[in-house]
């Protein structure tokens, strides 16, 4: 959608031809993108919603050319847009119209670097692609649980500055909760090593917090340690169509007794959503043979292995057993459990689609919400009128993490409109949605962050004294303002 943010003051001095000599000692000709032709993929982000400039792109290839990098820049007072995967959506990793300074891409320090399976910890560079750290985790049979529709191209710098969720935080947290140790550098460009692989850790205040959902604002994460886990090794995937929002999070509630505490993901989706899926993404086929309003995705996994010639059941067996007596209980209407990892594969693809799908139907609005588990029912009915109040052909578009309280209560724009037609709602449209959580005591943003497309909602919806303190730790440890500006919070 159009920028609604008025773009705020950021430093805009230019990358000189003396600095880009500076620049290029530093982190040689690979380490430079500077015709406009290479530097569009970095300078536009991902939906193709959001855009601006950036006189270089640099990709240094060590912690140690980037705080080079950074330093020059500090001395400078050139600006910086630290950029990993670039599959954000709140334009975090896209600079502003008015920059001109450059984008710093991790992407070139790509190493894992060890991996301790008896300490159940990997220790990684910012650059690494989510999906391979998953595979390495996986080689040594460990299990790295953090997983995302974009897991094929973000990269994990980008996932802890996003504090980024997806669909296992119902079990194992949030991104901020999978990291032992960081490695940040600063915005002077001094280097930060708190790679330290402690589970306990109470030596004043906790620096490796500050960072992780921070979005570059206060510095640039270059390695990680990483927590693993043991791999899972009986997995149970079903498809239920459920009568509305309150069956679903019964289903849920029930299901942590009836799975032994094993349940791993739980996604809500609504027909509109399946549609779009069907509709755009090949090789999609709806799962039951009738249309329903709403549908549950839930993934149940166990580290304790079926054994052959033992009585007690696999978790597919529990799982069928307990969605047998949501049926009787008219929690679920109709249901599939994925037999094969192929089966299971196809659920979650008609899940992982929707912002994919989204994306080619047409413009939409993105609300990133979360309330308590218990006020979902009460909220999915509310927020659907006040949508269609302020917009009465728009689409609503709910899907996500049921189980965290976190629903993805997007807007697609009724069928063929432009972007510019859209536009007047935009704001009317996200306002009643912003409200009605607020009322509700939840969050307008639950794992995509601020960005710079949340600026202004930042700022209405958190307290003067919450926008304070982030005003004061942005000034102490930016003072030059150089270090993604005009980002999270305008100073
Ligand atoms: P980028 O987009 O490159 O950057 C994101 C932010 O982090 C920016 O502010 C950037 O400046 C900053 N940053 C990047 N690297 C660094 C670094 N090394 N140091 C400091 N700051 C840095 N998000 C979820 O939470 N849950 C989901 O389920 C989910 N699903 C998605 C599905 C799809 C199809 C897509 C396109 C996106 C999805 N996202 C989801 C959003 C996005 O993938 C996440 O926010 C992801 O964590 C961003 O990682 P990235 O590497 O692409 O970061
Ligand atoms: C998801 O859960 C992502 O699939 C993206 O967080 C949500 O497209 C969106 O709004
Ligand atoms: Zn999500």
């Amino acid at each position: 959608m159009p920028d609604t943010v008025i773009q705020p003051q950021i430093p805009i001095t230019p990358v000189t031809a003396e600095v880009l000599e500076q620049l290029r000692a530093i982190v040689g000709d690979k380490g430079l993108l500077i015709d406009a032709q290479d530097k569009e993929p970095f300078v536009t982000d991902w939906r193709r919603t959001r855009s601006g400039s950036a006189d270089v792109v640099v990709r240094p290839a060590t912690v140690e050319e980037t705080s080079k990098v950074v330093k020059l820049c500090y001395d400078k007072g050139i600006a910086i847009v630290p950029q990993a995967g670039n599959t954000g959506l709140m334009g975090g990793a896209t600079p502003w119209p008015a920059h001109r300074g450059i984008v710093l891409s991790v992407g070139r320090m790509n190493k894992v670097l060890s991996v301790d399976p008896v300490g159940y910890s990997m220790t990684v560079e910012s650059g690494c692609i989510l999906q391979t750290l998953q595979e390495t985790a996986a080689a040594h049979d460990r299990f790295f649980p953090l997983s995302l529709g974009a897991q094929g191209s973000c990269q994990i710098g980008g996932n802890l500055s996003t504090n980024a969720g997806g669909v296992q935080v119902l079990r194992y947290g949030n991104a901020r909760n999978l990291v032992m140790g960081l490695e940040v550098v600063l915005p002077n460009g001094d280097i930060w090593n708190g790679m330290r692989a402690l589970k306990k850790d109470n030596t004043g205040y906790d620096l490796r917090d500050l960072y992780l959902g921070a979005e570059g604002t206060l510095g640039i994460i270059t390695k990680a340690i990483l927590k693993l886990w043991p791999k899972p090794k009986d997995n149970a995937t079903s498809w239920s169509a459920v009568p509305s929002p309150q069956a679903a999070v019964e289903l849920l509630s029930g299901a942590y007794a009836a799975s032994e505490d094993n349940v791993t993901s739980c996604e809500l989706m609504g027909r509109q959503g399946i549609d779009l899926v069907l509709h755009h993404i090949r090789g999609t086929t709806d799962p039951l043979a009738d249309k329903h309003d709403w549908y549950v995705l839930m993934e149940w996994s166990s580290t304790r292995p079926p054994r052959e010639g033992d009585n007690s059941a696999t978790l597919r067996d529990k799982m069928e057993a307990y969605l047998g007596e949501a049926m009787e209980k008219g929690l679920v209407l109709d249901a599939v459990i994925a037999q094969t990892d192929a089966q299971s594969k196809a659920l979650w693809a008609l899940r992982e689609n929707h912002t994919e799908a989204s994306k080619q139907e047409g413009p939409s609005i993105k609300h990133d919400i979360s309330v308590a588990v218990s006020k979902i029912p009460p909220f999915v009915p509310e927020g659907l009128a006040a949508m269609k109040k302020a917009l009465p052909g728009c689409r609503p578009l709910v899907f996500g993490h049921v189980g965290d309280g976190n629903l993805h209560f997007n807007c697609q724009a009724p069928a063929g409109w432009t972007k510019p037609q859209f536009a007047p709602y935009v704001e009317p449209i996200s306002g009643a949605i912003y409200d009605l959580v607020t009322a509700y005591g939840g969050s307008i943003s639950a794992e995509h962050g601020i960005g710079r497309i949340k600026l202004e909602e930042l700022a209405h919806y958190r307290s003067q004294t919450e926008l304070d303190v982030m005003r004061q730790l942005k000034r102490a440890l930016d003072p030059h303002n150089i270090m993604n500006p005009g980002k999270v919070i305008r100073v």
